[in-house]
């Protein structure tokens, strides 16, 4: 490495997003991450991730917070370092897929509310679900200066995914104008030796940055972020210690630690580093205490690799079998899942492909015979509304499970009416900001539920507003 001119490695820190989504089902509260706010945006990180993915939903539902606030926050209290999110592509962070028109304002609203990246991904790799949500990013790039429209390719493997793939896909990702590239490896499945043949390939396909998202699930993420460095990527995912590895990233302090003197140098304060550190220790011990953080999570699971599933897929398969008394077909519903995946057209295995696949074997093994009952998820999948898979579909199962249905080959989305006004009128009664049909729109029942709490919480601080001399507000 004498020779090579120095190359600062840089990091996402995802302490406040997938670190605390991965280790305790993302309940981290707004309160928890202000103070340190200042702390992490000296550190020098080439981003925050700090929203996205399932942290809108864990708000409205379970912390009763409002996510927009949330991002004002941040951006409040972080002055200098970029902030980023992760986006579902034509589903947003919802469930189902959405109208362009809500896709566009959703991306316009969250770089007016501070988000600089948006990381957007598909379940399918569909290029053509990711479309929308990146050309929305392009638009507002050139109007306000702000957006940067990073493609994530879900990492995962099969005999359709040979280097030829990935080298193609991101050249395409570069030519529909995307700023950058992440491979996104979900289930942790990316060996040290193989992220470095992957990135060394897709280098020489596109110039785009390169960064690298994994998990430490089953054990390599360090190694493979190592190698990956090596081969020339530009950013690494990685998260402070007290919430790394396990099923989040790998330690932020460790990977800069190891890149110290080399070329990949990040020059980060390890001191600093340790004060952040030192500031979410008590809290991890506080969610190991209350069984927020399960130390089943921390471990080293070699399932994942075994199987090639993600892990939460495992549990829920597991419990999908406990409920039907079948915990004995165990082994044969893991040996259905790449069959499955096969006949569905050998999709990544992630949300939703991850769950529709893996229900879909629970009822193969379950009724005796293959397809005799499909999900509508699976119906969907075969009637090409989720978008295009990898490889063909098995006519067989198609002919079987939707005999004589119309197929669909273009972007789904473009069956999908503009709703945004639709939506406004549902929702005008409760609305306090423009924000809030986003809400609404992702999450109408949960979204319906918050603004009525907020309103209650509003006219009890209204009430208690005679009180203010003693501080007390009944909240
Ligand atoms: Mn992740």
């Amino acid at each position: 490495m004498a020779d090579a001119a120095k190359k600062p490695i840089k990091i996402t820190e995802t302490i406040l997003r997938d670190a605390h989504q991965s280790l305790i089902a993302t309940r981290m509260p707004t309160e928890k991450m202000l103070p340190i706010l200042d702390k992490l945006d000296k550190v020098g990180y080439h981003s925050l991730e700090v929203w996205g993915g399932a942290t809108f939903d864990a708000s409205l539902r379970f912390l009763k917070e409002d996510p927009w606030d949330r991002l004002r926050k941040i951006r409040a209290g972080v002055k200098n370092t970029k902030l980023q999110m992760l986006f579902r592509g034509q589903n947003i962070l919802g469930y189902r897929p959405y109208a362009d028109d809500v896709v566009e304002y959703f991306v316009q609203k969250s770089i007016a509310n501070g988000i600089d990246i948006i990381r957007i991904f598909d379940c399918l790799n569909d290029l053509r679900n990711l479309q929308a949500a990146v050309d929305a990013t392009i638009k507002e790039k050139k109007q306000s200066g702000k957006g940067h429209a990073q493609v994530a390719l879900s990492y995962t493997l099969g005999d359709a995914y040979t280097l030829d793939y990935w080298m193609n896909i991101a050249k395409r990702i570069e030519e529909m104008g995307a700023d950058s590239i992440c491979i996104k490896d979900m289930a942790g499945l990316l060996l040290p030796y193989t992220a470095q043949e992957l990135i060394t390939a897709m280098k020489k396909s596109t110039k785009l940055p390169i960064q690298l998202h994994t998990h430490y699930t089953a054990g390599l993420a360090s190694m493979t972020c190592l190698k990956a460095v090596e081969a020339g990527v530009d950013v690494i995912d990685t998260a402070i210690s007290p919430f790394a590895l396990g099923t989040s990233q790998p330690a932020t302090e460790v990977m800069v630690e190891t890149f110290k003197g080399t070329p990949y140098d990040t020059g980060f304060d390890q001191n600093l580093l340790a004060e952040i550190a030192d500031y979410f220790r008590p809290y991890r011990e506080e969610c190991l205490e209350s069984g927020l953080m399960s130390t089943k999570v921390l471990g080293v699971n070699i399932k994942t690799l075994l199987y090639q599933v993600p892990g939460g897929m495992l549990s829920n398969m597991v419990s999908q079998l406990k409920e039907q008394n079948a915990e004995d077909k165990y082994e044969d519903v893991l040996k259905e899942i790449p069959k499955v995946r096969e006949d569905l057209g050998q999709p990544p295995l992630v949300t939703p492909s991850s769950q529709i696949v893996g229900t879909q074997a629970v009822f193969n093994v379950l009724m005796g015979e293959r397809y005799k009952m499909a999900t509508k998820e699976t119906k969907a999948v075969l009637r090409g509304e989720y978008g295009q898979t990898v490889k063909p579909m098995n006519q067989e199962v198609i002919d079987k499970v939707i005999p004589g249905e119309k197929r669909i080959t273009c972007r789904p989305a473009d069956l999908i009416p503009n709703e945004l006004s639709t939506l406004e009128g549902e929702m005008k009664q409760y609305k306090q900001q423009d924000e809030d049909v986003l809400s609404y729109a992702l999450f109408p029942q949960v979204a319906t539920d918050f603004f009525k709490y907020r309103e209650a919480q509003q006219t009890k601080m209204d009430a208690s507003k005679a009180d203010t001399e003693n501080g007390a507000y009944p909240v």
